[in-house]
């Protein structure tokens, strides 16, 4: 018999959470029987198949510390369940296929693997444990930025390269963005910063910063003839600023204790809208708008007809999508 759980997770990133998993026998295990039975497995240093289910005989997982194998599947079983959760009560959305079926995720991936990707192949999120200053890639906006690619996968299919590529890597940070700000856990406060807590530059900075993605060196802030040619996790920096400039609107705010300064390429002001609606045009547009060749064209005029359709088109919202877009450098 298998029962569905109430497990304790001390997790690496987001102290003790609440988690789900389930009991066969007297052995619990990671699988979420309250989320399409999402599992998390141990590969172990592997880099293929599945490794181990976690499983034991209490049904308390890890301790806080790295050192304990199960204190990143506790990350990422928490991570699954948020981002689970996000696209269920506020998108509606039932599961990456929206039929109901959980992912699974797989921790300890080779030695020292400084990255976390998501497969269509398996259907499933792997994360590395990093190296040197580096910890496991197991924060939050990490895990949703790599569930979000199979849900980019399952909707839009926005092609990995060019443009589409570009708006493929930001919807992964947007929606890790607004899953870490979902969660509204204590010890990890929701920000516009990716991947802060990972430490992958040994001084506490981000990967990609949204306000204004050129303060890592390599995004782009504005679109411009040419973007589709850079790496995609650059080129997705206009429509991350897109996303801030629509939510929190132009120059300085400090939000959970975090200070942000986001110009516009045309100098004009955007008045943001605020995050919650921000998410619903942009969720909208991803899956009833975009298709797998959709340009930052095509993704100002697919986030308008969703703004029309959510707002009308003669609302300040319809007004602020313009506005931002045109705060990217990309116009009518
Ligand atoms: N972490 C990266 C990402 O999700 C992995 C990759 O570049 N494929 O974009
Ligand atoms: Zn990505
Ligand atoms: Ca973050």
């Amino acid at each position: 018999w298998q029962a569905v759980q109430n497990a304790t997770g001390h997790t690496v990133y987001s102290g003790t959470v609440d988690l789900t998993s389930t009991q066969s026998g007297s052995t619990y295990n990671l699988t979420d029987g309250a989320r399409g039975g999402h599992k998390t497995y141990n590969l172990n240093r592997g880099t293929s198949g599945t490794g181990t289910l976690f499983s034991g005989s209490d049904d308390v997982w890890g301790n806080g510390s790295p050192s304990n194998l199960e204190s990143a599947a506790a990350d990422a079983h928490y991570g699954a369940a948020l981002t689970w959760d996000y696209y269920k009560n506020v998108h509606g959305r039932n599961g990456i296929r929206g039929n109901g079926v959980g992912a699974y995720s797989r921790v300890h991936y080779g030695n020292n693997y400084v990255n976390a990707f998501w497969s269509d192949s398996c259907f499933c999120m792997t994360y590395g444990d990093g190296s040197g200053n580096a910890n496991p890639l197991t924060s939050i906006d990490v895990a949703a930025h790599e569930m979000t690619h199979g849900l980019t996968s399952n909707t839009a299919g926005l092609v990995y390269s060019g443009e589409s590529g570009g708006l493929n890597e930001a919807t992964s940070d947007i929606f890790g963005a607004t899953v870490e700000f979902y969660a509204n856990n204590s010890s990890d406060v929701g920000d516009y910063l990716i991947g802060e807590e990972i430490n992958i530059n040994g001084n506490g900075t981000p990967l990609r910063y949204m306000d204004k993605p050129s303060k890592d060196g390599a995004s782009k802030d504005a679109w411009y003839s040419g973007i589709g040619s850079i790496d995609v996790h650059y080129s997705s920096g206009p429509a991350n600023h897109f996303f801030y400039l629509l939510s929190e609107g132009s120059g300085t705010k400090s939000i959970n204790g975090v200070s942000y300064d986001s110009p516009t390429s045309d100098g004009l002001p955007v008045t943001g809208i605020g995050r919650a609606k921000a998410e619903k045009i942009w969720f909208r547009a991803l899956t009833t708008k975009f298709t797998s060749t959709t340009n930052y064209a095509a993704a100002r005029t697919g986030t308008l007809a969703a703004t029309g359709e959510l707002y009308g088109t003669d609302s300040a919202e319809y007004k602020a999508v313009q506005d931002a877009w045109a705060g990217i450098n990309v116009g009518a």
